[in-house]
């Protein structure tokens, strides 16, 4: 389905992750127009030039240009938070909480007071205590509000069992869970390689779980080691963040692993945390809890203990 109006985009952040996901939305011609903002304007406004110089070559034509709250908030069908201090080598996502609250709690409410009634995607970390934070900030119904929560850890574990098992990462399907961070876990018992579920994998060939072991802790540690390598991470989550951002606005009804409010889904309630959750025009149609193994249950409670640990001081 092209692109129709009402698929205006709000994007506010135009640092390494904002700019690879306007890069991925024109290279996709996913919307007719994209509005940045950033409070480095030189900056917006160097990267929307640079981007429409690529619009002769897309699928279909993108409106680049620097936008304003003023101008952009209740035109803009979804509004996409990437601004906000980024991980420093060796900081945890948790450590960055302070600072982002501040940052897109201002951006919330100057486009709530612009008039913004569409779907905020949050990406900015800790995502899930932001997401949970613009859900309380807006004012919005939660199925508005969504986070990337566990969408790219999510690819990047597909991607590794992928290369173990010698099939493209389309053909492996295995969700991570719970919180994007250091607590996140995977659930291995729902995943398949090929369709042949990951059970029967494992009961015919169990010496094989430890590299399957090994994918998750490198899945898990692999934004430390491409800061480390590169400065941030972008591409990856720059192209989920248009996977997710095409589900919305194409109305797909695809389930993506998404950070979302949990009202008794695993047990748990008042936090938001990735999981599966059906996207469609509206945002989340549908939580969908998928079954958790005895171990993976209790390793989701755990990361919701996690946040909630660090959400609920803010908050009570
Ligand atoms: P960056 O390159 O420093 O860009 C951040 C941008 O935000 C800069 O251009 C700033 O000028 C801008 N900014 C800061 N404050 C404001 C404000 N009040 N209004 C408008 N713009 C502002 O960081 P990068 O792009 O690498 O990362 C952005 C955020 O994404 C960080 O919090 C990362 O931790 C997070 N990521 C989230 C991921 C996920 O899976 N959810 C993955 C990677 C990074």
């Amino acid at each position: 389905m092209p692109p129709t109006v009402g698929n205006r985009i709000l994007l506010v952040g135009a640092g390494d992750v904002g700019a690879a996901y306007a890069y991925a939305l024109v290279n996709q011609g996913i919307t007719h127009d994209l509005a940045i903002i950033d409070v480095n304007e030189q900056k917006a406004r160097g990267e929307v030039e640079d981007l429409n110089h690529g619009v002769v070559w897309a699928p279909s034509p993108t409106n680049v240009r620097v936008g304003s709250y003023e101008a952009d908030s209740a035109r803009a069908g979804l509004l996409v938070i990437t601004a906000g201090a980024a991980q420093k080598p060796g900081e945890t996502r948790l450590q960055l909480v302070e600072k982002n609250l501040r940052i897109t709690g201002g951006i919330i409410e100057q486009a709530m007071s612009n008039g913004f009634n569409g779907i905020i995607l949050v990406a900015t970390n800790p995502v899930d205590i932001l997401s949970y934070a613009a859900w309380k900030t807006s004012g919005l119904p939660s199925a508005q509000v969504i986070g990337s929560g566990t969408t790219l850890d999510s690819a990047r574990f597909r991607y590794l069992l992928g290369q173990l098992y010698n099939v493209a990462p389309m053909s492996v399907h295995a969700n991570v869970v719970g919180e994007h961070g250091d607590s996140e876990l995977p659930a291995l018992s729902s995943a398949t390689i090929a369709g042949v579920p990951m059970n029967d994998e494992l009961s015919r060939h169990p010496e094989r779980r430890l590299e399957i072991e090994e994918a998750f802790h490198e899945t898990v540690t692999s934004a430390q080691r491409i800061i480390a390598a590169k400065g941030s991470t972008s591409f990856g989550i720059g192209m989920a963040l248009a996977r997710i951002t095409r589900a919305i606005l194409e109305d797909q009804r695809v389930a993506l692993p998404v950070s979302t409010l949990l009202t008794g889904q695993y047990g748990q309630r008042d936090v938001y945390m990735g999981t599966p959750a059906v996207l469609y025009r509206e945002g989340v149609e549908r939580v969908v809890q998928i079954p958790l193994s005895p171990d993976e249950q209790e390793r989701f409670a755990a990361s919701a203990k996690a946040l909630h640990a660090v959400q609920d001081p803010y908050f009570q």
